[in-house]
């Protein structure tokens, strides 16, 4: 005779199972792990979706003075102060103080958009917009309210537009000397081939004009990989080194000048005229979009964390799964259609 345990054990022996864990909630989880070259534990998750975000969609005129841009209020209700968004990132209406080339960060230029591409992927995505005007340039940044300390950071994003831009997510540490900067930075630039991206742990220059060896990485995308097109891409800050990868391929990695200390998150659209960037014609004008974002964020000892998350190996993208906690689809079905049987 068969007991219901080994029939069910010999007919999961024959099946070809699928694996699939059950997607939790973040309060289900201690910490968690992130995969890749340098798998690290971490203690939080963030998720940022603008994919459905019909209800604040629409595109805000340029404003065409300095003033107008720096007093600009939000472009729609999500990014108040109040709002989920605005409890965690600050937008930014700086200004870089280049009375030759004035850069001026606007609210005006962070927004949510209608996706109308061919095939859209979503319903809306936000975008980051920098534009040249008549004798100033309007950029947009936002950045985290509260600085943390390493960080697996991933925006699926494009970046489009006019040459003469910058585009990026990296990490941010202040310093009075340029040589005290702690940063780890992903930058397109739009007048860069679609398939050349830069990857830096700051700072890459010296006050005297120099170069500092080791510093940056520029990339060609392999895989016919474009930052013209929707993409995942990621950095991972983590102790030791700081890896770059797209849509799951790494694509760099480097241990020098690896930022130490806890930095803010930030993310920009941007243009000052200089060589980096270079020069945007008058009327010139892009975008960074970004779909979504999700970081993990801040270090976790592994040896007090029993209950791993892993984000990397969910089947619902901004939800976690427990690690170690694979269900099989094919052995719940199996074995609830063995239980009516037998009775
Ligand atoms: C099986 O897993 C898939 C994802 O792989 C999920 O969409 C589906 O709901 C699962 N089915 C059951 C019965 O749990
Ligand atoms: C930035 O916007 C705030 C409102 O959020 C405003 O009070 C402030 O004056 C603006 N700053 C600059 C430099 O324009
Ligand atoms: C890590 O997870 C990402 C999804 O976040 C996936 O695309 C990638 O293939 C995974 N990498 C490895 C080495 O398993
Ligand atoms: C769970 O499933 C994922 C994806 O199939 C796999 O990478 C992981 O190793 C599995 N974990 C366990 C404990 O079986």
């Amino acid at each position: 005779m068969y007991s219901s345990k080994s029939l069910l054990a010999s007919l999961l022996a024959a099946a070809p199972v699928a694996l699939a864990a059950t997607t939790v909630d973040d309060s289900q989880c201690d910490c968690y792990l992130s995969n890749g070259t340098k798998p690290t534990y971490y203690a939080n998750h963030m998720f940022f979706d603008f994919r459905a975000l019909s209800q604040y969609a629409s595109i805000p005129d340029l404003i065409s003075t300095i003033e107008g841009n720096a007093n600009a209020g939000f472009t729609s209700d999500y990014f108040n102060w109040e709002s989920e968004f605005g409890q965690t990132w600050g937008l930014q209406n700086w200004s870089n103080g280049d009375a030759d080339f004035p850069m001026q960060n606007s609210y005006n230029n962070i927004y949510i958009q209608e996706n109308t591409d061919d095939v859209p992927g979503s319903d809306t995505f936000l975008t980051m917009r920098t534009a040249r005007h008549d004798g100033f340039q309007t950029a947009s940044e936002f950045e985290t309210i509260e600085q943390h300390q390493y960080a697996s950071m991933r925006m699926f994003a494009r970046t489009i537009g006019s040459k003469g831009a910058c585009t990026a997510m990296f990490t941010y540490r202040d310093a009075e000397e340029l040589a005290n900067v702690q940063e780890a930075d992903i930058e397109v630039l739009t007048s860069d081939a679609d398939n050349v991206i830069h990857y830096t742990n700051q700072p890459s220059y010296t006050d005297e004009g120099g170069e500092v060896e080791g510093a940056t990485e520029t990339v060609t995308l392999t895989d016919g990989l474009k930052w013209s097109q929707w993409a995942t891409h990621r950095l991972d800050w983590t102790p030791d080194q700081t890896v770059w990868s797209v849509d799951g391929l790494q694509t760099a990695v480097n241990s020098f000048q690896v930022p130490k200390d806890a930095s803010s998150l930030i993310f920009n659209a941007w243009s000052n005229g200089q060589t980096w960037t270079g020069k945007m014609d008058e009327g010139g004008v892009a975008y960074q979009q970004i779909q979504w974002i999700e970081i993990l964020y801040g270090p976790a000892d592994a040896s007090t964390c029993s209950k791993v998350c892993s984000i990397d190996e969910t089947t619902e993208l901004g939800k976690p799964v427990l690690k170690g906690a694979n269900v099989s689809n094919e052995s719940r079905c199996l074995s609830s259609h063995k239980m009516r049987r037998l009775k």
